[in-house]
């Protein structure tokens, strides 16, 4: 049986999304991440974090895409088959501590929902990646390149073997998803390794001006989010320190994108369509097959479905939720009702959930190791200047620091930074504090309070 959910509740609806104007305006700031910094950030300088999609064609990427975007704002132009990267906005969802401490917040950069924080990320859908990309077929250097500027990357496969090798729709089964994942890998490393060979003069020429080994490495790939330490760890690795570069062999350079690819680029393998047969099988292969990687069981449709219904009022659902509630049963019809069945009992039932915001929530807060934090003004009302409680959340790596807070904040905070107050226990923080998830910080400046 083909499952196919959204058809029951998407009648009369092309794929192409155009949500409803919201007469919340920040709503409609979505769309490209300058907007969002724009007309979200209360500063000038936040950091959105920008996740891409990749995988093979008809894996289900636009559908996570638009399920992970829907409600968020509105899209335009978006076409029914991707022909070019559409960058959209959905959301990291993380417990806000407004509950905690007692009080009524007023979001400004984000959204507070049923005592959920919804942070706003950029979600990248990029075309379905085909073999020889890497050398530049169908468009292959530019999508590379946008998946490669990514912080992280979700690579989407069908995980009922739905899909030939080329991607093409097939009888469940008959796909095999552990070779594409290999496929797509093989296309991802081998573009890196044509930047590391492409370059190879301009790198033995900055080495031989003096320039370090790792420096001189990093310069070719910085564009594309590598850094020193990434270089470093590469080399490290593949027991290249103190290899000189220009007697490195092919097949070790290509151990060395390998690894550079896979340091650099955090990525989380969405097993999805487990709506279909043949998923569980396959989930299980992939399991064992990707030991060290994240793998996310996942029905997009299902999303699709849930969050679709949500909008027209059928269900109670918040993303990512174990569960949702039929608002009106007379109003549904029996297609409809089958349709929300099914994701209750072999989605929700035998997954939790249906894989797309735990998909993104794990990116960030596992993969990239983000830590949510709130910085206010007034320690008192724990308020921006302008009396919002709880104004503001920020995303901040792991072991970023109270000073790199403050900079984020704004560049003429960080000049005369004193200390930080912790708002949980009024302890005075030292600048170079780690800051830790659900960090409550009000920073104080010797120039000015700003936030
Ligand atoms: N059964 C099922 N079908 C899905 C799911 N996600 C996507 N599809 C279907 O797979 C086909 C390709 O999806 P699409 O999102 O366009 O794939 P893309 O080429 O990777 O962007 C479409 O017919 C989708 O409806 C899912 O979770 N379950
Ligand atoms: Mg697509």
């Amino acid at each position: 049986m083909l499952y196919h959910a959204t058809q029951y509740l998407s009648q009369g609806e092309s794929y192409s999304i155009r949500v409803p104007a919201s007469t919340d305006c920040t709503r409609n700031a979505y769309h490209y991440g300058t907007l969002v910094k724009n007309k979200l950030a209360s500063t000038d300088l936040m950091v959105v974090i920008k996740i891409g999609l990749i995988g093979k064609t008809n894996t289900g990427k636009t559908t996570f895409f638009n399920s992970a975007t829907l409600g968020t704002g509105e899209i335009s132009n978006y076409p029914f088959t991707t022909q070019q990267p559409s960058i959209g906005n959905a959301n990291a969802i993380t417990l806000c501590v407004h509950k905690e401490l007692n009080v009524q917040d007023n979001p400004k950069n984000s959204r507070c929902l049923d005592g959920w924080r919804f942070i706003p990320i950029e979600l990248v859908d990029l075309p379905g990646l085909i073999k020889g990309a890497w050398k530049g077929k169908g468009l292959g250097n530019q999508f590379l390149s946008i998946a490669a500027q990514s912080d992280a990357l979700l690579h989407i496969v069908d995980v009922s073997g739905g899909i030939d090798a080329s991607g093409k729709i097939a009888e469940p089964g008959t796909g095999d998803p552990i070779a594409d994942i290999a496929d797509i890998e093989e296309e991802l490393v081998m573009w890196y390794l044509k930047l590391l060979e492409g370059n190879r003069d301009k790198i033995s020429r900055a080495i031989n001006s003096g320039v370090e080994e790792v420096a001189a490495i990093t310069d070719i790939f910085r564009g594309i989010g590598v850094r020193e330490q990434h270089v470093k760890f590469a080399l490290e690795v593949n027991k290249l320190l103190g290899v000189k570069f220009d007697d490195w062999e092919p097949a070790k350079a290509k151990d060395f994108s390998w690894s550079l690819r896979d340091i650099s680029k955090p990525t989380l393998i969405v097993a999805n369509k487990v709506d279909l047969h043949y998923a569980s099988e396959n989930f299980k292969r992939l399991r064992e097959e990707y030991k060290d990687t994240i793998i996310v069981p996942c029905s997009a449709d299902a999303e699709l479905t849930l969050r679709r219904a949500e909008i027209r009022g059928m269900i109670k659902y918040l993303p990512g939720d174990e569960r949702f509630e039929i608002k009106d049963q007379q109003k549904l019809n029996d297609k409809q009702k089958w349709a929300l069945n099914f994701i209750r009992k072999d989605i929700l039932g035998e997954y939790m959930r249906t894989g797309v915001q735990f998909a993104i929530n794990v990116t960030v807060f596992k993969l990239l190791r983000m830590n949510a934090v709130y910085p206010v003004a007034d320690t008192g009302k724990l308020s921006d200047k302008h009396g919002n409680i709880l104004p503001d959340v920020y995303l901040m790596k792991s072991g970023s620091t109270i000073e790199d807070l403050a900079r984020e904040i704004h560049t003429e905070l960080v000049k005369g930074l004193l200390y930080a107050i912790d708002i949980r226990d009024g302890l005075r923080l030292p600048n170079n504090y780690h800051i830790k998830d659900r960090d409550i910080l009000s920073i104080v400046s010797a120039i000015k309070k700003k936030t």
